[in-house]
């Protein structure tokens, strides 16, 4: 197995892909997609497109549907959530099909969503992600960052350095066995750095402070919590997210 670490969208290579895809917003949407389908989700369909997300979910039963719209950090108006894992409790979620679309999440996830396997991770669900790869191991993993609007996100980073850390002690490789690119080395540095203060580093990171500046400070602490939920979201068609 060799795991590679993008940390946008636009650095994602388009001329390949890997055995394995795992895409990483953090802050919030992969988050949220772990939170909803661990709450009893359906599934989640992502949409980079809001007026293609109103048109396919339109054609889906009204009280088997949720519309989540975020821009900007805020719930797209008319839509019936915006971005938050707390929204996402089984009383709200259970049963439904989670239509969504966020700034940068579901972009990542249109980048490569013609790998073989594309699974979403973050903080919350990192332990289930290791555990897959651990049991499976691809050939080849990349673990590909949102970012913000096409740049370098923190709270990403320190994830997939989580990933790639636990993925080395568990199988006892070391990480320059493991790592297909210095990303990789790098975001495993910035874990040990904050593992034990990692409510701290999203709140240092650019769009951590944004979503602190529009009230969203329980949202952070919930984002910043290590293997706290089991789910596995799993790609089972183009944009269909389901719980493996
Ligand atoms: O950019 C995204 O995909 C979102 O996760 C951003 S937000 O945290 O909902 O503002």
């Amino acid at each position: 197995m060799k795991l590679s670490l993008f940390h946008t969208p636009e650095l994602t290579p388009t001329t390949s892909q890997p055995a394995c895809a795992i895409v990483i917003d953090v802050l919030r949407a992969t988050t949220t997609i772990a939170s909803a389908l661990q709450a009893g989700a359906e599934a989640v369909q992502a949409f980079s497109d809001l007026e293609k997300l109103m048109a396919i979910s339109e054609q889906w039963p009204g009280e088997k549907r949720l519309r989540a719209g975020e821009r900007g950090g805020q719930k797209v108006e008319g839509y019936d959530l915006g971005n938050s894992p707390l929204d996402c409790t089984p009383e709200c979620v259970g049963g439904k099909r989670l239509f969504v679309s966020t700034t940068n999440g579901t972009r990542a996830l249109q980048r490569v969503e013609m790998a073989p396997t594309v699974l979403t991770a973050a903080l919350v669900n990192r332990q289930r992600v290791v555990n897959y790869l651990q049991s499976v191991q691809p050939e080849t993993v990349w673990m590909v960052g949102s970012g913000w609007e096409g740049s370098f996100s923190l709270e990403d980073t320190v994830c997939a350095g989580a990933i790639a850390h636990q993925l080395s002690q568990v199988t006892q490789r070391p990480l320059m066995e493991l790592a297909a690119n210095d990303e990789v080395v790098a975001a495993v540095a910035l874990f040990q750095q904050w593992h034990d203060r990692l409510v701290d580093l999203l709140h240092h990171a650019s769009h951590g402070q944004r979503l602190l500046r529009l009230g969203n400070t329980a949202d952070l602490e919930f984002c910043a919590q290590l293997d706290v939920l089991t789910v596995l979201p799993m790609q089972r068609e183009r944009g269909v997210l389901v719980k493996s």
